[in-house]
């Protein structure tokens, strides 16, 4: 095999490698689910809270009965993922909505990282909102 030959072939194989790579990207199933933030800013003093959204994107329809079993509340959008605070879930005050109480240390961005079930749903799905503290 000649040197031309030797890259004609090392060529197909990264352009097989790069196509597959392509569709592997593409066909990703993306949640049917969304989270949505319904607070978008909460004060540092006095009770924090924070309303979250669960629509079934496709139809708009709101999940209610949602179990959220995975919180996270961390200032990763203002580049400070590893300072946390206190997130505590407060149950549903209105169909597909969730609410939670939170405690910013910091005044500036903090995402709010759910995970949570759906009767019927065998996936988990899991979102972040962002909400300022100020
Ligand atoms: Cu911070």
């Amino acid at each position: 095999m000649n040197s031309l030959q030797a890259l004609a072939r090392a060529v197909a194989r990264l352009a097989a490698i790069v196509t597959f790579a392509l569709l592997s990207a593409c066909s990703a199933p993306k949640s049917p689910y969304v989270f949505t933030a319904v607070t978008t800013e909460v004060a540092m003093t006095g009770e924090a809270v924070v309303d979250v959204r669960l629509v079934h994107e496709a139809t708009g329809k709101p999940v209610e009965n949602a179990v959220i079993f995975e919180t996270r509340f961390d200032m990763a959008p203002d580049s400070m993922a590893s300072m946390t605070a206190p997130v505590e879930a407060q149950g549903s005050p209105a169909p597909g909505v969730y609410r939670f109480k939170v405690g910013p240390t910091m005044k500036g961005r903090w995402a709010l990282t759910l995970s949570a079930k759906v009767h019927g749903v065998a996936e988990t799905i899991t979102g972040t909102v962002v909400v300022a503290a100020h």
